[in-house]
């Protein structure tokens, strides 16, 4: 695998990298999200007893690494899979959407997440839709409108402020004339490609280093039932822990939030305060503020 395309991602905010696994690995992994619905298994994909290599496979490493310029890309437990739940509408990721003075605009925000999306999607609709370049602008609305056509077997990174959209559908005769995803009610369901046949499976992942971005980005995780709903099923293996020690400098978040209330967090988000006036002591303790830059 040759990797040169930082440039391009730094100026797209994202990439696709092809043909990363083979069939057969797609296979397992559809299997092992299959088994892990029938057992119940809802926690970091690291303590997941089917799916637990992916985030230390060494081609996957070998992306992060590169893109984040770090020998040791930090994981913090935010890894799932979602079958058929597809986050529709143009969204960001990152702590504070919405307000261009935010450190999330004024420097690089250094989470990248990443799919793999285990069924055809250059075929098929279904896709994840985004806007190139849009990772530097604090809006919604900018950015041309692009299509990940991932086949099994390509994975795609991309940045935490990227906007994008769950969903995506390309039209039967001319797949490269998108539809704006908001746009999409006013067309017949003829217009489109259908969806694939199998499930819609995606494997979900974010990785980083220690910096300060790291740390806005935790602590606001640290908001959201979701996330922590997630760590608080996550018992790690040591023997998953020791394989992966090496390569990852794992944080277990999923230790510091085991007795909390998901009742008083938020099924939304609420952007992360940066002034100090309401990034103030209050705040940090409500959410168990901790300094991971500095750990
Ligand atoms: O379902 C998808 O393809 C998009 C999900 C999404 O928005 C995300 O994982 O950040
Ligand atoms: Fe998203």
């Amino acid at each position: 695998m040759e990797l040169n395309f930082k440039k391009v991602f730094e100026k797209d905010g994202y990439v696709i990298v092809r043909g990363m696994f083979s069939r057969d690995e797609i296979k397992k992994m559809r299997e092992g999200i299959e088994r892990s619905l029938k057992e119940n298994i809802d926690s970091d994909i690291l303590s997941n007893p089917y799916l637990h290599h992916i985030p230390t496979d060494e081609r996957v490493l070998k992306v992060y690494k590169y893109l984040l310029d770090t020998d040791k890309p930090c994981w913090w437990g935010e890894g799932n899979w979602r079958v058929d739940n597809v986050a529709l509408g143009w969204h960001k990721d990152n702590a504070q959407r919405f307000c261009p003075g935010a450190p999330d605009w004024k420097e690089p925000y250094t989470v990248i997440r990443s799919g793999i999306y285990l069924q055809d999607h250059k075929n098929f609709s279904g896709g994840l839709s985004i806007r190139a370049g849009s990772h530097k602008i604090c809006n919604t609305d900018t950015g041309e409108l692009r299509y990940f056509d991932s086949e099994p077997g390509d994975m795609a990174f991309w940045e935490q402020t990227i906007t994008h959209s769950g969903g995506g559908r390309i039209t039967k005769w001319f797949p490269n004339k998108l539809i704006d995803p908001h746009e999409y009610w006013q067309y017949p369901d003829s217009k489109f490609r259908p969806y694939p046949n199998e499930a819609r499976m995606v494997i979900f992942m974010n990785m980083g280093r220690r910096d300060q971005c790291l740390t806005r980005h935790l602590n606001y995780l640290k908001t959201r039932t979701d996330i922590v709903r997630i760590w608080q099923n996550t018992e790690y293996q040591q023997e998953y822990l020791d394989k992966a020690k090496d390569k990852l400098d794992i944080i277990q978040i999923a230790n510091e939030v085991k007795g909390w209330d998901l009742s008083k967090l938020s099924q939304r988000h609420h952007c992360l305060p940066y002034v100090p006036i309401f990034l103030n002591d209050e705040f940090k303790k409500s959410v168990g503020w901790k300094d991971y830059h500095k750990e």
